[in-house]
């Protein structure tokens, strides 16, 4: 179960825990990051043992601080509209429509497509020291991971302005009153709260909660998605997408047009 380069898998007492290994660019999503996911959610989804699946990050520090700037600042608008399009499916949505319930344990930065992750898992459960946000504007883009969605699907559409247009982080407090979370846990509680969840929901019909997971994500429509995927391609190929990515890695501040 083991053969990944960015992923750790563990099996224990018929939970699958997914943990997110790259620790020195605080688990960032590279492009075989997420076809590792892929890979890694479909076995354990598959595998009927498998009655909850956990996903979190390795360290202290972050659960996932987005997808991979590095990366994805030298893809061209191409590139980025099929990553956008194939990183929803083989991830996100994935994650979203799985049989088996998804819990996150948020142990730290769940930040741009870290938190999309989460928010496209069933439930989110983060540690007190966790920080979570989209700060995808700040780097010229827009959420492309289905964030603009979800995140207005799960804490309402004010709050989820304020947060993708500020860009701004919030800490777990904030997060449990917003409904973002439903849970927190002190760090070093949060595996033990994460499988004290997973075990209560074992208690329950499999069959039962399939179906439950389809019929709750039914009532949400999917046209923004592709929309989402469309705009995010816009702004992949402006010059503030260009300037904001480098100011990241130059570790200054952005210069936007007209900012
Ligand atoms: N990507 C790549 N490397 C990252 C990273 C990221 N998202 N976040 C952190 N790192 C790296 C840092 O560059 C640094 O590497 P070295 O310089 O040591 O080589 C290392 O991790 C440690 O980070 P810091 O030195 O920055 O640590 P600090 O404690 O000072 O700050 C931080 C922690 C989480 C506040 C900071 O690292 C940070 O602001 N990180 C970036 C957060 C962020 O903006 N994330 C990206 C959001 S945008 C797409 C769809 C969706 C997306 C992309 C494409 N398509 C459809 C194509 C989504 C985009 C996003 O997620």
């Amino acid at each position: 179960m083991n053969n990944y380069n960015n992923l750790q898998i563990d099996v224990k007492d018929n939970i699958g825990l997914i943990i997110i290994n790259r620790p020195k660019q605080l688990n960032a999503l590279n492009k075989e990051t997420i076809e590792e996911l892929n890979k890694a959610f479909n076995a354990l989804n598959d595998d009927k043992n498998i009655r909850v699946i956990i996903v979190t990050g390795s360290g202290t520090k972050a659960f996932v601080a987005g997808a991979d700037i590095k990366e994805f600042m030298h893809f061209n608008a191409q590139q980025g509209q099929e990553l956008a399009a194939t990183g929803q499916e083989l991830l996100f949505d994935l994650v979203e429509n799985l049989d088996t319930p998804v819990i996150a344990a948020i142990n730290g930065f769940a930040l741009g497509g870290g938190l999309e992750l989460a928010l496209a898992s069933h439930i989110r459960i983060a540690s007190e020291q966790a920080k979570m946000g989209l700060p995808e504007v700040s780097l010229g883009v827009i959420p492309g991971y289905g964030g603009t969605q979800r995140l207005a699907q799960i804490i309402g559409k004010g709050r989820a302005m304020d947060l993708i247009l500020s860009a701004e982080m919030i800490d777990a407090t904030t997060a449990l009153t917003y409904g973002l979370v439903t849970e927190v846990a002190p760090a070093e509680n949060l595996m033990e709260t994460a499988f004290k969840k997973a075990k209560k929901l074992m208690r329950n019909s499999p069959q039962a909660q399939a179906l439950a997971i389809k019929a709750v994500n039914a009532a949400y429509p999917k046209a923004g998605f592709a929309i989402e995927k469309e705009l995010f391609g816009q702004a992949f190929t402006t010059a503030d997408f260009k300037e904001g990515t480098t100011a990241f890695v130059e570790r200054r501040k952005p210069n936007f047009e007209g900012a």
